[in-house]
């Protein structure tokens, strides 16, 4: 099997465990605060994906949201020496934890591939619609099968703009204080729960666009593989090219990227710390 199918193969078994929870008595767990929780579904993921790839390729390098067990310096540091290292999955086990808990659908599953440094391939999966994207790199974006594209809107308030929030409190608050600019630009904007999923309708060409602060590379590294093969354009709040430790990220067809980098830079993380 290739890389591209062994990730499809665990990304569908994964979401269709997920789905199958869905609504059952749940035990939630706090992790690094009551803002930010876990399920044993997201693990029980974790250890399906990192089964099925590893079983695969067993002298692969595996990092998950939940059973890594590496602190955030140590992760910052697979993330420096990446170019070191032949070829790191990265798996977000449920993206959308909160949407999966309440039953709300947009919960996905989400695994990126990197090779010495680079993002080689990026699959998500959302099982509540069955859909299936995935990007290789040089070779496309597609959703079950079919390309996808970005969307060729020119202006800001002809496309819609989504976005989220993480557990931690200064990222909530810039966040929400960007929105009253992006609020005033766009036609109207979207919370659907998962990053990737927001990545994933930026490469389908549902959104026009998709920034958040704080984010983890499990977040969206399958997804920023995504939109680069659709056309789009990544970069971080600063509007630098996308790099692999950044946490506040803007997502985009392009044309509307200007704007949404506009609207954010009245606001400075710096100023909140
Ligand atoms: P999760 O469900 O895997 O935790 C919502 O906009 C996005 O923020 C989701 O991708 C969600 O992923 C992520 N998120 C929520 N809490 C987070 C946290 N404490 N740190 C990083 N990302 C978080
Ligand atoms: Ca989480
Ligand atoms: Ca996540
Ligand atoms: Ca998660």
């Amino acid at each position: 099997m290739s890389f591209l199918e062994t990730a499809c193969k665990a990304a569908k078994q994964a979401g269709k465990m997920i789905l199958s929870e869905v609504n059952k008595d749940l035990v939630t767990e706090k992790k690094s605060s009551s803002f930010d929780v876990v399920t044993e579904i997201d693990k029980q993921s974790e250890r399906m994906i990192r089964s099925c790839i590893l079983e695969s390729y067993p002298d692969h390098s595996f990092l998950g949201e939940e059973e890594t067990f590496a602190s955030a310096q140590s992760i910052d540091q697979i993330l420096e020496s990446a170019q070191d290292i032949p070829y790191l999955w990265i798996v977000d086990p449920i993206d959308g934890t909160a949407n999966f808990i309440n039953g709300i659908p947009g919960f996905t599953v989400s695994i990126a591939l990197v090779s010495q440094g680079e993002l080689v391939l990026g699959v998500i999966y959302d099982p509540c619609r069955d859909e299936l994207f995935w990007a290789e790199r040089g070779s496309g974006a597609y959703c079950n099968g079919n390309p996808i594209s970005i969307s060729t809107v020119e202006r800001a308030v002809d496309s819609v703009i989504a976005t989220g929030f993480v557990s931690t409190t200064e990222f909530r608050e810039i966040n929400i204080a960007s929105m009253e600019h992006i609020g005033k630009e766009f036609r109207t904007i979207r919370v659907l729960g998962s990053a990737a999923l927001h990545l994933a309708y930026v490469a389908s060409g549902k959104l026009g666009a998709f920034w958040e602060y704080g984010l983890s590379v499990w977040d969206i590294a399958a997804g920023v593989l995504l939109v680069k093969e659709a056309g789009g354009m990544v970069t971080n709040t600063e509007g630098e090219t996308y790099q692999l430790s950044n946490q506040n990220i803007v997502a985009s067809n392009l044309k509307v990227h200007p704007t949404v980098l506009n609207c954010l830079s009245h606001h400075s993380l710096k100023s909140i710390g």
